[in-house]
């Protein structure tokens, strides 16, 4: 009897230990893998979200592919509704609610620093060769 109890006992730590161990490593499964940019008809779409700054901060994408920056807001009332792209003399505002694409055009490998009109939140698109 004492034994039944026992293996009860472990095999419940055992199935408690793999829920615990399997959902830890869901999480870092969603940390990692941000796939923020995709490639529809030809065309590279940078997918980001501006409000109280610029989500993910950090975006890969591909040279030699026509892209596309698509910037996601809702409720944005802070900075980050206006954009600026200084090395790419882009300055642009968005709908307070809703999405603005902004054509970047076929992009050559290097780092795009972008930030709000401010310079206050950053954000970077690194472009691979
Ligand atoms: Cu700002």
């Amino acid at each position: 009897m004492k034994e039944t109890i026992l293996s009860i006992i472990v095999a419940g730590a055992l199935i408690g230990g793999v829920i615990v161990m399997t959902g830890g490593n869901q999480e870092k499964g969603t940390e990692v893998s941000i796939n923020n940019v995709t490639v529809v008809d030809g065309k590279q779409i940078i997918e980001i979200t501006a409000k109280g700054g610029y989500l993910p901060r950090k975006s890969i994408v591909s040279a030699g592919i026509p892209t596309v920056l698509r910037i996601n807001t809702k409720g944005t009332f802070d900075c980050s509704s206006s954009v600026r792209i200084p090395s790419m003399d882009i300055s642009q505002n968005l709908t307070p609610s809703g999405v603005t694409d902004i054509d970047l055009g076929t992009l050559s490998k290097g780092i795009i620093d972008g930030t709000c009109s401010m310079g206050m939140y950053p954000f970077e698109i690194e472009v691979k060769g």
